[in-house]
């Protein structure tokens, strides 16, 4: 697990070098972006509960077969694995937003969960679905909470979505 400081002393660890002007820059944007993803994640820490609701209620009205006899997440069991695969992707985003690194996610959650969701028949598309509208009430939320630009919000989801 890495955040955005130490990956970049082990580039530059690696070759031996000092610090560059380049190196600089990138330090100097991720202090200055800080606080704000502090905030952020107050935020997703206060709100995770009714965030991962609100999503899950979108995600199922936008695509209703999901619940339906047939639908992967029928069943209150795999409905229940559902809202708590999407509480996953929250918190995991919360922590790459703060280490401003995302190495986090291929760690934790992305490594084998293709593989995973493709044999258990979870569909990928309206995971892909979930997260993104999560993404949306993320930022939303961190906007309301008198962040000017929520624009760095995206990245985790974004980043989990590809
Ligand atoms: C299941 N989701 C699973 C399973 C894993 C994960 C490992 C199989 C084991 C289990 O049921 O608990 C995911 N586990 C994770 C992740 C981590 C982890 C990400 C990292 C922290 O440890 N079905 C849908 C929706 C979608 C969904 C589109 C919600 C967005 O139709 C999710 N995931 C879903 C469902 C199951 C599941 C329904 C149960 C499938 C089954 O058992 O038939």
């Amino acid at each position: 697990m890495r955040d955005a400081v130490t990956s970049l002393i082990k580039n530059y660890d690696s070759t031996g070098r000092y610090l560059d002007r380049d190196a600089l820059d990138t330090l100097k944007s991720y202090f200055a972006s800080g606080t704000e993803r502090v905030q952020a994640a107050a935020v997703i820490n206060a709100n995770a509960a009714s965030i991962v609701k609100q999503a899950g209620a979108q995600l199922f009205e936008d695509i209703p077969e999901l619940i339906r006899p047939g639908g992967n997440a029928y069943t209150t069991r795999r409905y229940a694995a559902c809202l708590r695969d999407m509480d996953y992707y929250l918190r995991y985003a919360s922590y790459a937003l703060v280490a401003g690194n995302m190495d986090v996610l291929d760690e934790r959650v992305l490594q084998g969960l293709r593989e995973t969701y493709n044999s258990l028949g979870v569909p990928i598309g309206p995971t892909v679905v979930g997260i993104q509208i999560m993404k949306g009430i993320v930022k939303e939320q961190v906007e309301a909470a008198g962040v000017g630009d929520a624009a760095f919000v995206d990245q985790p989801f974004d980043y989990m979505t590809r």
